[in-house]
């Protein structure tokens, strides 16, 4: 399942919102994020179903984040998988026909994500973040590298970190179409209004 026609990825991470999260889900749900990816630390089964017929009321996909067998087991749409998580090609046979995305840093991982069968690759950090503590982001010219390799392997390539709708100006300048946030929408005091203007750009 390449995810394509999906524009806007939000790491729904409840201890991260600022506001109750099940509300901050809905508005950005109905506001247009229309990728949402299980990113729980702690194990909570209750709300990680609670995110998935959430979702499902808004026809719009839940990627379990490091989780392959929770994906498999809770039926969600897929799995997300790290660098230093389950091997990419182990987690395709895992997951057969869901959708498997993988975080990447670096053009020679995006086209190892896409030989190993990823449907989709992050790119990041793009811009320094707080969320995962990078204090240093790609430079332009690595951002358009990542872009053409996902190109190149026609994969569907989501910039992610520390991005806020101040950097969508020039990610769009670097070919850059899908994004990935978390703290920009979780944090906002006006979920449905962060996730209006991150959208207007996609
Ligand atoms: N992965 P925010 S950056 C979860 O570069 C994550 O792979 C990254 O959160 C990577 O939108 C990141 O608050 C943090 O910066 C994203």
């Amino acid at each position: 399942m390449r995810l394509f026609e999906r524009r806007l990825y939000l790491l729904f991470t409840p201890s991260l919102c600022a506001a109750d999260p099940w509300q901050t889900l809905e508005l950005a749900l109905g506001a247009g994020v229309d990728l949402v990816q299980w990113r729980c630390k702690e194990a909570n089964r209750a709300g990680f179903e609670r995110a998935r017929e959430t979702c499902r009321r808004f026809g719009v996909p839940l990627i379990v984040n490091d989780d392959v067998m929770l994906a498999m087991r809770g039926r969600a749409a897929g799995a997300h998988i790290g660098q230093t998580d389950m091997p990419a090609d182990a987690a395709r046979k895992v997951l057969v026909e869901r959708c498997l995305g993988v975080s990447t840093h670096a053009p020679a991982e995006i086209a190892a994500a896409a030989a190993a069968g990823a449907d989709y690759v992050g790119f990041g950090p793009c811009y320094p973040t707080s969320t995962k503590g990078y204090q240093v982001g790609k430079t332009p010219a690595e951002i358009e590298a990542a872009v053409a390799a996902a190109q190149q392997a026609n994969l569907p390539l989501f910039a992610i970190g520390g991005i806020t709708k101040a950097e969508l100006p020039q990610l769009r300048t670097l070919g850059v179409d899908r994004i990935a946030v978390c703290s920009t929408i979780l944090q906002s005091d006006d979920p449905a209004k962060a996730t209006a203007e991150l959208r207007r750009w996609l």
